[in-house]
């Protein structure tokens, strides 16, 4: 089995609104300038150089913003140019919602069950609800439409619908979920924030608990999971801004790095793991001592994207855990001695990373076999040479840099829209997007 990693292409418009409570780095960045160009390319470079380790990557297209239909929703009416420019007087905030290039988080996009794990033997896809975020939550049409036309094999893989768009059922998909194996067998580790049904249950006080245990419980059991771990992620990190599991802790095979603080029963935790996956099972704790929660929120060293490689495990961490000296000694430990790691490279994804999105926000995981793998769609397949078409596209299209008051502005959609048809002629798929229909 290989694992796919499929990246969210950054979108024209993204931008820093601080839409984002409980994610520290959107709040902090709240009405920056962004650099939309700049940061299309950063992860470009990061795709093109994971594909060069060998490793499967495949490209998610942006969704079309802004996303005109939800502002007629909401009660802004006339023609496009009409409708933003009411947006943009009467409730900029929400033009900036309506506006937002989040899907490129694609450890949002979905939960994937691969088949080896499944009861009936195909990859299943939930694509997330994200109901705890207005800008987030109009995301999942688009990507169901992605998603199924990524894998489009019917027999093969099994497209469901996200969870039903309640806070019971809040979703934010991968970003909470680690599939870890050994000889011995696989386990699926659900990491929630809060339970929907008790109301007496722990939770945190300052900022939202993204996941349901509700929620993870739906996705096991209608992926047909066979072996499911639930456990919470505690309280008080989610109240010191790790808003998804993924910010604390990655996982891959038999190894997972986490934050001693990650759950509220780490030491359990890891022994049921350890149970499950027998004596291979490598997990590496960093202490407080070494890393507070808080610097590890600021440096996302845990948000690092952990890779089999043929040449071992490899640690794509960002630039600013590689400048922290005490994020760098970790990630110098975890290279030394007979850990399973055998190298890290550093990368920079800062335009990314302000809106508190890492290495890892940036890529869903899709565990494929080989024969699956071949049934992806081949335009999205990333090489050396589709790198390159993409950074031309991005440097014909996207603004250099992008103001607030800029997303009123009817040319941009336009030129959005222009720009995502000559995409999907690129990668040969569609018509996904409600313009092409
Ligand atoms: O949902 N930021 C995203 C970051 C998602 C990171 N993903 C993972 N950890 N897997 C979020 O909070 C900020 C947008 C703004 O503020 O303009 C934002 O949506």
């Amino acid at each position: 089995m290989r694992e796919l990693q499929l990246d969210g292409l950054v979108g024209m418009t993204h931008n820093y609104a601080g839409l984002s409570t409980g994610n520290v780095a959107s709040t902090h960045h709240r009405g920056a300038v962004s650099h939309p160009r700049a940061a299309a390319i950063q992860g470009i470079d990061k795709m093109a150089f994971v594909a060069s380790l060998g490793v499967p990557q495949a490209v998610m297209p942006p969704h079309c913003r802004p996303e005109i239909d939800v502002l007629r929703a909401v009660g802004f009416e006339g023609d496009d140019a009409q409708v933003l420019e009411l947006a943009h007087r009467e409730d900029p905030a929400m033009l900036a919602q309506a506006s937002s290039a989040s899907a490129m988080w694609t450890a949002n996009a979905a939960t994937v069950t691969p088949s080896c794990d499944a009861a009936d033997g195909t990859v299943h896809f939930t694509p997330a609800n994200l109901v705890s975020k207005f800008h987030r939550a109009i995301e999942p049409p688009q990507t169901t439409r992605l998603l199924r036309a990524i894998f489009p094999n019917k027999s093969v893989f099994t497209h469901h619908d996200p969870l039903p768009q309640c806070e019971q059922f809040a979703d934010e998909g991968a970003a909470n979920h680690t599939r870890l194996s050994s000889d011995l067998g696989s386990v699926h580790l659900y990491v929630y924030g809060r339970i929907a049904r008790d109301a007496k249950a722990p939770a945190p006080i300052h900022f939202p608990a993204r996941q349901t245990r509700e929620a993870s419980e739906t996705i096991a059991r209608t992926h047909g999971v066979r072996t499911a771990m639930f456990t919470q992620q505690r309280p008080s990190v989610i109240d010191a801004g790790v808003f998804h599991n993924d910010v604390i802790s990655v996982g891959t095979g038999s190894t997972l790095l986490l934050h001693e603080d990650a759950f509220v029963e780490t030491p359990n935790v890891l022994e049921q793991l350890s149970s499950i996956l027998g004596e291979s099972f490598t997990p590496l704790v960093v202490t407080n001592d070494m890393l507070t929660v808080p610097e590890a929120v600021s440096t996302y060293l845990f948000n690092s994207q952990l890779l089999e490689t043929k040449g071992g495990l490899v640690l794509i961490a960002p630039h600013e855990a590689g400048e922290h000296p005490r994020a760098r000694a970790v990630l110098d430990a975890w290279v030394d001695g007979d850990s399973p790691i055998s190298a890290t490279h550093i990368l920079n994804l800062r335009e990314s990373m302000q809106n508190g999105g890492g290495p890892a926000c940036l890529r869903l995981r899709v565990p494929l076999s080989e024969r699956e793998l071949n049934l992806i769609a081949p335009g999205v397949q990333l090489d050396e040479s589709l790198a390159d078409q993409l950074r031309a596209w991005v440097n014909m299209w996207y603004p250099e840099d992008l103001h607030a008051a800029e997303l009123a502005d009817p040319a941009l959609m336009q030129s959005t829209r222009d720009a995502l048809q000559t995409l999907t002629d690129l990668l040969k798929i569609g018509p996904v997007y409600p313009f092409q229909m």
